[in-house]
């Protein structure tokens, strides 16, 4: 296993409701470290670039209203198998089908607001992390 890098963000429904310590606990007990982490409040245009990917599904639109509609925190962490960890950690998109423990299932309020963004691939988290942070901004 190597040690690898991942984008998280902790979404608006969130932030709103004070959960980001609760959240940032639930990486650093599964052996997560946060090496770089920092609170903004996204665009429209922003939020509607780092989802372009999703520009074709239904819920584009709604999906980048939301991530716009408050501020976020998003952060690089690190560790072993860190994309896999903590994509368990964060549990099933869905909140009603995330497995118990998981941060979606404790916290999201819906498959729309669910708390937590990770990235799914070693290219995407390259990609999402040049997106958000300078390398002067990561400190292992
Ligand atoms: P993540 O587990 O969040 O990576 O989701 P994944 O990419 O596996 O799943 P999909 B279904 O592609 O969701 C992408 C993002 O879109 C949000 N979403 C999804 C909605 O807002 N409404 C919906 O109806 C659906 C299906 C959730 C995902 N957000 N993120 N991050
Ligand atoms: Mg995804």
């Amino acid at each position: 296993m190597a040690i690898e890098r991942t984008l998280s963000i902790i979404k608006p429904d969130a932030t709103r409701r004070n959960l980001t310590g609760k959240i940032n606990q639930k990486f650093e007990d599964a052996g997560l470290r946060i090496v770089a982490q920092k609170r903004i409040h996204l665009s429209p245009a922003q939020a509607g670039k780092f989802y372009e990917v999703h520009k074709e599904r239904p819920f584009y639109g709604e999906l980048v209203e939301f991530m716009a509609s408050e501020p976020v925190v998003v952060q690089v962490l690190e560790g072993e198998d860190a994309i896999a960890k903590n994509r368990e950690v964060m549990g099933a998109t869905n909140p009603e089908n995330a497995d118990a423990g998981t941060i979606r299932k404790e916290y999201a309020l819906s498959v729309g607001e669910n708390s937590v963004h990770g990235s799914d691939a070693a290219e995407t988290a390259k990609e999402e992390i040049a997106f958000f942070f300078s390398g002067l901004e990561l400190v292992g």
